[in-house]
């Protein structure tokens, strides 16, 4: 049985901690990856990184289609290589900023180089949902989040409600 990981909270300072690049062969790998596509799929998520769950590992996991047949990508030391000049705006949300959701505006098209769990160098182009996920994710391992492109007046009211909404539930 794959256990489920518990997932961070802003202002945990681990999620602004800039992740390490995976050594080729961790043998950490495979069963971090389950655990965490495991942890996605309960939250209910369509992507979650390393970072999220405590690991500051460049290794992300996707799947944007949860509920029909699922088909989950593994990324391993992902990069963005190349983004399209045109732009994109959607609504976005973070399992570590839970109930806080916001219009987030982003190159429109990505291409992705990353490795594969069997070690494969792999490439894809990206547009819609999947485009926003993969630069949100690939953004948690940097330490960076979502709220960080809104304006300041927008991240700071956020944060806030998210502090209220988070102090409220300690004291249910
Ligand atoms: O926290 C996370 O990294 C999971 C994110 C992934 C995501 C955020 C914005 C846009 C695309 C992906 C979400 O919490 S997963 C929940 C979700 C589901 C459907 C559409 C958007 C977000
Ligand atoms: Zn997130």
């Amino acid at each position: 049985m794959t256990d489920i990981l518990p997932i961070l909270y802003v202002p945990d300072p681990r999620l602004r901690a800039k992740a390490k690049p995976v050594t080729a062969g961790d043998p950490r790998i495979p069963a971090l990856a389950e655990q965490m596509l495991a942890t996605m799929y309960k939250a209910p998520g369509i992507g979650l990184a390393a970072p999220q769950v405590g690991e500051l590992l460049r290794l992300v996991v996707i799947d944007i289609r949860p509920d029909e047949k699922p088909d989950p990508m593994v990324l391993v030391n992902p990069e963005i290589v190349a983004e399209s000049k045109e732009l994109a705006t959607r609504e976005e949300g973070c399992l570590s900023l839970p109930g806080q959701f916001a219009d987030v505006t982003r190159p429109a098209r990505v291409k992705v180089r990353w490795t594969d769990l069997a070690g494969a160098k792999r490439e894809l182009e990206a547009d819609g949902l999947l485009s926003a996920c993969l630069q949100h994710e690939l953004d948690h391992l940097d330490g960076r989040l979502f709220v960080d492109h809104l304006s300041a007046l927008k991240r700071n009211m956020l944060l806030r409600k998210l502090a209220k909404e988070l102090k409220a539930k300690e004291r249910e």
